[in-house]
């Protein structure tokens, strides 16, 4: 029993080891937007031993798991004392999510998780489950967290046990290690999800950015994006929500949108990374897509390429809810590196590295959306007209490397 005790324990912790500090890889040939990588940054098998099993042969001579990991997922990320740092959701076998934070020096793997997870105080009506949360580094000085807190909806009928009310939970910090909670945000949405803080005052308020939906899962007469500003993040209170990102009949964003990370600040605009929702016959689909809005008025969008611009590829598809990607954390490094994080169906959270150059002419100069067949294929063909010169008789692209030398 003894020997096969510590046999199983260093095994186990070899596996977890090489794991951590397995080097990630670039996937060559993207589209020249953004890069993907290999592997995953962080899965369920990263979260410590320490934290699933206990470790004492007396108490537990099996070796069994005594908390199991379902899932890691839908993290915030910030840089943080040069590292790169990612809160995840991490959602344990029981169905229950928290947060864990897991650090990096390179931003595309070797993540590893701090010694414990996130405690989030209550308010007075005790949080079901918390998860999603968007960190921002406020002008005020501190870092919020806004993170969906999740309720059983009182009004549920009797028998009832899935009906859920959504509203954005907040917390600040100033250490990571510390967060004092907030009353959660007031607004006249029945529900919200996906609600960021902007990292600028405007106008002397702090704003946010909101995502209005009648009931749990359906976003119903919410139409969208919603942009508003509240007097204090002490009870905060948003009274009036202009929608800046409407949902739209036939596109990746039909059903559902919400924001993603805070956006960032570039000479053009601000860059927005959002998640759009549809329906297909196999469920809903969930794609990335970028816009930008203008640096004076926070709720103009200026530009907004068509279409999604990461959606889920490989096994990225299959998960406890396949067919998404979903991403609330970004970070853009000083050289102007951008490393977006993003998860995988629910189960998985990868990396995508790019720049803010890459980004900012992907969405200044990518056709928006014609919302007809007939303007998609105008867009082709302007792009078919502008490449006349490079196309030989026989249509194959005419290889231009006589003139520059590859
Ligand atoms: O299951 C996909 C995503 O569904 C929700 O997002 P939304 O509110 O936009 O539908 C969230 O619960 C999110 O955590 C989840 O990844």
């Amino acid at each position: 029993m003894e020997k096969s005790f510590y046999k199983r324990l260093k095994e186990l912790d070899k596996e977890q080891q090489l794991l951590i500090q397995r080097k990630n890889e670039k996937l060559r040939n993207g589209n020249g937007i953004f890069n993907r990588y290999k592997y995953p940054v962080l899965t369920a098998a990263h979260i410590p031993l320490y934290w699933r099993y206990d470790l004492n042969i007396q108490t537990n001579p099996f070796l069994m798991e005594r908390f199991g990991i379902n899932a890691v997922m839908n993290a915030g990320a910030i840089k943080w004392n040069n590292r790169y740092l990612l809160i995840a959701r991490v959602e344990g076998a029981d169905r229950k999510s928290f947060f864990a934070i897991a650090e990096s020096s390179t931003g595309i793997d070797n993540f590893k998780c701090w010694p414990q997870p996130v405690t989030i105080p209550e308010t007075e009506i005790p949080d079901t489950n918390i998860y999603d949360m968007r960190l921002v580094q406020h002008e005020d000085g501190w870092i919020y967290g806004l993170f969906c807190t999740e309720r059983k909806d009182p009004a549920a009928a009797p028998g009832d046990q899935s009906s859920a009310i959504a509203q954005c939970g907040i917390v600040r910090t100033k250490d990571l290690k510390n967060w004092e909670r907030l009353a959660d945000l007031k607004t006249k949405s029945p529900q919200q999800r996906n609600v960021v803080l902007h990292p600028e005052f405007v106008n002397g308020k702090y704003a946010f950015y909101t995502r209005p939906q009648d009931s749990f899962i359906t976003a119903g007469s919410g139409s969208g994006i919603g942009f508003g500003l509240s007097d204090s993040m002490i009870n905060a209170q948003v009274n009036e929500e202009v929608i800046i990102d409407k949902r739209v009949y036939h596109t990746i964003s039909e059903l559902k949108n919400g924001a993603g990370p805070a956006p960032i600040k570039t000479k053009y605009g601000w860059l927005h990374l959002a998640h759009g929702v549809r329906n297909t016959a196999a469920g809903m689909r969930y794609v990335l897509y970028l816009f930008m809005t203008d640096l004076k008025d926070l709720t103009k969008t200026i530009y907004k390429p068509a279409g999604y611009f990461i959606a889920p590829e490989g096994e990225e598809r299959i998960g406890d809810v396949s067919n998404v990607v979903f991403s609330n954390g970004w970070i853009a490094d000083e050289d102007g590196t951008v490393f977006i994080y993003y998860a995988s169906s629910d189960s998985r959270m990868h990396v995508a590295t790019t720049t803010i150059d890459w980004l900012t002419d992907y969405v200044m100069n990518t056709a928006p959306d014609g919302f007809r067949s007939l303007k998609s294929v105008e867009t082709i063909n302007k792009i078919i007209d502008k490449n006349r010169q490079f196309i030989d008789k026989d249509g194959n692209v005419r290889m231009q490397m006589d003139a520059v030398k590859v």
